[in-house]
Parts: structure tokens; sequence; C-alpha cells
């Protein structure tokens, strides 16, 4: 019931022909249902992916994005200008983010709430570190991240929120969650989702798992009845991978 999703962030990779090469790659070969291919490039090259992809099954976001509709932020892009030349979601909070920029729970809170507002759908990603793990932690930092970012956003909008879940130990490092274990993580989240809301929003809510996912071990991620995607990096950069994880998808 939940349409599966590939969405490759390219993080602060590939020049503007690269990408665009990439995006056009990706636009012949994806397949055009079954699957919500998405792609997210570098900011500097949304307008021209989105001209590039206006037609193709694929679809763009960014990857991040401020609250605010227009102001004194310097530095900053707002939602309204991000859907202008086509983008349709925004992935927040991701842990590099968290880790290098400083993004809060708050912030991702804000930030969620404003993108629904602005008529786009956040990719909210969350996940804990190797010593959270090891200490046995694992869901009550999810729980807490999900619950933070999901703060005050109704059952209505939540059916436009797209959560990723990110162990950060996982995060480019080769190391995958095994099917099992992030099964465990995305079955607890669907019951905070229910707890939150009700069983048919939390249903309806899709649950990507990110971190080092590749053609080689999505297809036991994606077979587990509450992994509804990937959000996927370093496999996102080529076209035959990431085609290769849409087909799998299907
Ligand atoms: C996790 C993921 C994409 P990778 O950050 O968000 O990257 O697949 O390279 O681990």
């Amino acid at each position: 019931m939940r349409t599966p999703i590939v969405a490759g962030n390219w993080k602060m990779n590939l020049g503007r022909r690269e990408a665009l090469e990439l995006g056009r790659a990706i636009a012949e070969g994806a397949p055009t249902q079954g699957v919500t291919a998405i792609v997210a490039p570098v900011a500097l090259h949304l307008a021209a992916l989105g001209e590039a992809l206006a037609s193709a099954p694929v679809l763009l976001a960014s990857q991040n994005a401020h609250w605010a509709e227009s102001g004194a932020y310097t530095g900053e892009l707002a939602g309204p200008m991000l859907r202008e030349v086509g983008v349709r979601y925004v992935i927040l909070g991701h842990s590099e983010r968290r880790q290098y920029f400083g993004e809060s729970d708050e912030g991702v809170n804000r930030k969620t709430r404003a993108m629904l507002a602005q008529g786009l759908r956040p990719i909210v990603c969350f996940g804990e570190s190797l010593e959270e793990r090891e200490a046995g932690q694992t869901q009550a930092k999810v729980e807490f991240q999900v619950r933070a970012a999901l703060a005050g956003v109704g059952a209505e909008d939540a059916k436009d929120v797209v959560l990723a879940y990110e162990p950060i130990w996982a995060i480019g490092t080769g190391k995958t969650a095994s099917p099992e274990q992030a099964q465990e993580v995305h079955g607890f989240l669907r019951g905070v989702l229910e707890d939150l809301y009700d069983r048919a929003t939390a249903q309806a809510m899709p649950i990507l798992y990110g971190g080092s996912v590749k053609p080689s071990n999505f297809a036991e991620l994606i077979g587990q009845p509450d992994i509804d995607g990937g959000l996927v990096g370093g496999a996102s950069l080529k076209a035959e991978s990431f085609l290769e994880l849409c087909r799998i998808a299907v």
C-alpha cells in the first residue's frame, strides 16, 4: 500500500555537467511506475535538474531548506524558491548536518512544519550513533528524534512526511544494518507513529532505511515489512546502481 521510494542523496558531489548527465541517465532508465525515484543534487544544480527532469519519472529533492519563506538569512534557501524550480521533497536533519552544522531537533521540527505549510514533503533523517547502539539506547534515541521532528504536525500533514532511519555508524562506512536490525527499528517506529497518530496514518507514512545501501543489500532490506525504501548516498552517484535499486524496489 506504500509505494517504495528510492532517494539519491548526492551530498556535495558532482559538477554541473556530471549532475546533468546523471540526472538524464536516471530519467531515461527509471521505472515509470511502482517506485518513487528521487534525486537530491547540490542546491546549485536544482534549477538545471528541475528543467532536465521536468517530464521524467524522477522527482527532485533539496538537501536542506530554511524555515522562513524569505528574509535576511544569508546563504539560505527558502521553500517557495525551491518549489519554483521543481523541487518536491526536502531532506532535513541528515546526520551530517546535525554533526557539522549544528542542526538541532528543534530546528528540524521547525523546518518540517514549514516545509509542509509550503507544500513540500520533508524527508526527516534520524538515527543512533554506535555508542548509543552499544549502550542499548537505539529505540529511545530514534523515538525521541521522531517525536521531536513531528511535534505539532497533525495526522493529515504527517502523511506527507517521509522518515529516514540512518544509523550513524552505517553512513558511508560500508557497514549496513542487517535487515533484521533495520526492521526491528522500523517496526518499533511504526508503533510510535501509531501511538502519535492512529493506525491508518502510521501505515501510510513511508520509513526509508539509509546507510551504505547498495544493489547487493537492498533486496533484503526492502523485503522487510516496515522498510519502504532507501535514502542512498554513494550508490546513487552512478546511474547503473541507482537504477538497479529502483528496479529492485518495484
Ligand atoms: C547515508 C546515505 C545517504 P551512504 O548518509 O543519506 O549515504 O549510502 O553513502 O551511506
